[in-house]
């Protein structure tokens, strides 16, 4: 009896493939289809855990399928090395960062060996090492010299726990999305990338992608492009205009009050000098110090003061009162709104709150309550508009608005643009001067990197920790050589991964970020792999980054990633895994236990991989069992066999020999569709594992040809999953190496098990047999017998008035 031994045969192939290095591709064009496979890059910190593990294996069983289905196959990997993480440790532990991040890639890199995923290392770089991120400054170049990255005061979001800003991205819910603590706002000098200038082809462009329904809905809502009208509002007594975006310029006749955000610029010149100042001025200072989640929430009681001062309405001349509310936001629009409580329910909340006058405009039918935000005629507008129907009278407003010019069309993004810069260390360096004379200047290209410098303390103090690293801060100009600073804010990690899957199709060239043809031949990504949460922000940053990459002339692709398929999470007793919790596991204790092929098969077996999955030790104890009989049968057939080229029986088969040469097929199929641009990896594994139970049941009565045909077959199709076991059985029985040899075909005729004549007539008189499956549709079998020579010949120029379909039996054809 042979013993299974994973970790012997694991340690074997494993060797194999390093020592070959099988993984490798190479860039030389050599019209061999291409596949650029790829699962998002780690963020190495501490150790790889359940997520990776799903992440890469369904990554690397994509991988393998492509390459023995004849393409030529990119499978790289990295590291997203920079970030807070190791950061705050090294606050904490005063463990430089790198020092910390360099651990956990080692570690990385000694799992990822251990599980066998099929990488071409010779591309493999962190986003931390200068020999990447001066790529990434010379990028941040590009993009500053066309004025797509720009440095502005802004109101930021300001996490006071990690004492940097962050991007709107970065917030949810008025919290710190790594921090979890209350976000501030704060007026400060940030970099920013006009991401908003690609906002309407970020969103058309999502047609031309096949990514997940949800994440496209995200991406959308996240863009949020609204279509409305600026209309223009005049201060009563200075005259000065003030615009406001609204999507209801049909409601126009409806606004009542006008309200400005907090952190309008005019707020406070506007009050100057009423009786309304002081109440203004302290109102916006309590505002700036809530947090975006208490502004943004609609059940909150409205709270305002009065500006002392009120705008004309451009359709009606009619002077409605001016406040300031938080509920009002500077980012949006304009700034302010023209607020109809009728219709827009915090307007109406707030008239009530207020006194204000509620004036309906459009009519909802008897029993429509106000605010009514529906459809309908309008009312208490003007002669010429009342009775026509809003959406209507709609265009007609803005049409006089326009010639007016007291307004236009407009569309609103949600969007704003990518605050890329933060105050902390563990960094890509912006690679920027100030000088006295020249201002801003960009470091010249032959002086990059701007090496990220080794400093003392890394505690943030507002400021970047750089700002201290004095013999670093202090250069020259590249203008005129004189005293000049550097830039102390380092960037977003967002950054650095935006465009490490175009560094991999070029990684070791120092001549340039990458030689674009080489680029032009991979790109884009045809599958990528990753996890849901990263819907918004990395994938909606490398859109961006691959759009103005190519409106540099410097790339082809237009999108980054033509399919996305994203995972669901593992989870314990269908609880997410956290530390807090107390419930994870990680990877490293069942490969030593079972061996990575297991591991690997369990994971991708409990379930459809894109739907969360629990994690069930019983069920990695059954996924060992079946490759354990799998690599025994394995055995036991070629110790009867010998290696031979895998034949099958020699003969017709029948019998038992018939029934286990259809299971192989069958199985063939079945696991070849599932993979076949689809991610069922569940029942392509099930399929396996039926193909190895009849093998078992029928091995004493099947010939040792079909027998060895059959485990050959089951090891050559577990292959994606579980390649170690399947390449050490596959080469005792075949002597052949599993991943050079092609995917296997299904003999299709051997699943067409019930096959049955059918009579075909035309008015009654037989003209024809044709062979069809039992199974057959009525219009299947009417297409069959129309497309036969003898039948066509007699209703050829007549008319079918009729057709009778009996399945399986008859089809007869009514002509006149
Ligand atoms: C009048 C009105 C009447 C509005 C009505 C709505 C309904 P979306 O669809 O999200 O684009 N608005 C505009 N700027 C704002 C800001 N800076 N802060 C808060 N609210 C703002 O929303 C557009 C609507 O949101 C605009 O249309 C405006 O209110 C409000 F029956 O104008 B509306």
């Amino acid at each position: 009896e042979h013993r299974y031994e994973p970790h012997e045969i694991e340690r074997k192939w494993q060797e194999i493939w390093e020592r070959e290095r099988t993984w490798e591709v190479s860039n030389d064009v050599d019209g061999a289809p291409r596949s650029y496979v790829l699962e998002m890059l780690p963020y190495p910190s501490g150790e790889p855990h359940m997520g990776h593990l799903k992440n890469y294996s369904v990554g690397d069983a994509v991988a393998h399928f492509r390459r023995r289905n004849g393409m030529r196959v990119l499978h790289p990997m990295g590291y997203d090395a920079f970030g807070l993480p190791a950061e705050n440790n090294a606050i904490k532990t005063g463990k430089h960062p790198r020092v910390a991040t360099e651990e956990s890639i080692a570690s990385f890199q000694r799992q990822f060996r251990s599980w066998g995923i099929s990488i071409d290392w010779s591309r493999e770089f962190g986003t931390h090492e200068p020999r990447y991120y001066r790529w990434t400054q010379w990028i941040f170049l590009q993009l500053f010299e066309r004025g797509l990255a720009y440095r502005k005061e802004a109101a930021v979001n300001w996490c006071p726990k990690d004492a940097t800003v962050l991007a709107n991205e970065q917030v949810i819910d008025g919290h710190c999305e790594r921090c979890g603590t209350a976000v501030e706002l704060r007026q400060l000098e940030q970099w920013f990338f006009r991401i908003t200038d690609y906002a309407d082809r970020l969103l058309d462009d999502l047609e031309t992608i096949d990514w997940p329904q949800n994440v496209v809905t995200m991406q959308r809502n996240w863009i949020g492009r609204s279509e409305g009208a600026e209309v223009t509002f005049s201060e009563a007594e200075t005259g000065r205009d003030y615009s406001v975006f609204t999507t209801r310029p049909d409601t126009l006749f409806g606004a009542t009050f006008f309200v400005m955000a907090p952190e309008h610029p005019d707020v406070l010149r506007l009050a100057a000098g009423t009786e309304h100042e002081a109440a203004v001025r302290e109102y916006v200072n309590t505002v700036l110090t809530e947090s975006r989640e208490e502004r943004a929430d609609t059940d909150r009681k409205k709270t305002g003061v009065p500006l002392g001062r009120s705008v004309i309405n451009p359709v009606n001349g009619e002077k409605i009162p001016m406040y300031v509310a938080d509920y009002v936001l500077m980012e949006y629009g304009t700034g302010a709104i023209m607020a109809v409580p009728g219709h827009d329910e915090r307007d109406f909340d707030f008239a009530t709150e207020f006194g204000l006058e509620i004036r309906q405009v459009v009519d909802g039918g008897p029993d429509a309550e106000l605010p009514y935000s529906g459809d309908g005629p309008l009312i208490n507008s003007a002669p010429e508009f009342d009775g026509i129907h809003n959406r209507d009278a709609l265009e007609r407003i803005v049409d006089w608005l326009d010639r007016e010019g007291k307004g236009h069309r407009s569309i609103n993004y949600r969007l704003r643009d990518w605050l890329l810069s933060r105050q902390r260390y563990w960094g890509c360096p912006i690679p920027i001067v100030y000088c006295a004379e020249h201002g801003m200047v960009p470091v010249p290209e032959d002086q990059l990197p701007v090496e990220l410098p080794d400093i003392q303390d890394y505690a943030p103090q507002g400021k970047s920790p750089l700002a201290a690293a004095e013999d670093w801060v202090n250069t020259t100009c590249p203008v005129c050589g004189g005293p000049a600073r550097r830039e102390t804010d380092t960037m977003d990690t967002f950054v650095d991964s935006s465009w490490y899957f175009l560094r991999y199709t070029d990684a070791n060239n120092d001549e340039a970020a990458w030689d674009k043809k080489v680029l032009d031949s991979w790109t884009p990504v045809n599958q990528y792999v990753g996890g849901v949460e990263h819907a918004i922000l990395h994938l909606m940053y490398a859109r961006f980054f691959v759009k103005a990459l190519a409106d540099l002339g410097l790339m082809e692709a237009q999108e980054p990633f033509k399919a996305l398929f994203t995972q669901g999470m593992i989870t314990r007793d269908g609880a997410k895994m956290s530390k807090s919790k107390g419930n994870m596991i990680s990877p490293a204790p069942y490969v030593e236990r079972y061996g990575a092929d297991t591991a690997r098969s369990y994971i991708l077996f409990i379930g459809p991989p894109d739907q969360d999955a629990d994690w069930n030790d019983e069920g990695v104890e059954g996924v060992h069992r079946f490759l354990a009989r799998l690599w025994r049968l394995g055995t036991d057939v070629a110790e009867q066999t010998g290696q031979q080229a895998l034949l099958g029986p020699l003969e017709v088969p029948e019998g038992d020999d018939l029934e286990l040469m259809r299971k192989a097929h069958w199985a063939i199929d079945k696991v070849t569709n599932d993979m076949a641009g689809r991610f069922a990896f569940n029942t392509a594994i099930s399929a396996v594992m039926e193909l190895v139970n009849e093998a078992y049941r029928r091995r004493d009565n099947v010939s040792s040809g079909t027998l060895h045909f059959a485990t050959a077959t089951a090891a050559s199709l577990v292959f994606p999953f579980a390649p170690h076991t399947a390449a050490d059985v596959y080469e005792r029985l075949t002597g052949d190496r599993v991943w050079e040899t092609p995917w296997p075909d299904a003999d299709l005729s051997l699943l067409e098990r019930d096959v049955v004549q059918v009579v075909v007539q035309v008015n009654g008189k037989l003209r024809d047999r044709v062979e069809a499956s039992t199974t057959a549709t009525k219009e299947e079998l009417e297409e069959l017998a129309r497309s036969r020579p003898n039948v066509l010949a007699h209703i050829d120029g007549k008319q079918v008035v009729k057709v009778i379909v009996v399945p399986s039996k008859l089809v007869n054809f009514v002509v006149r």
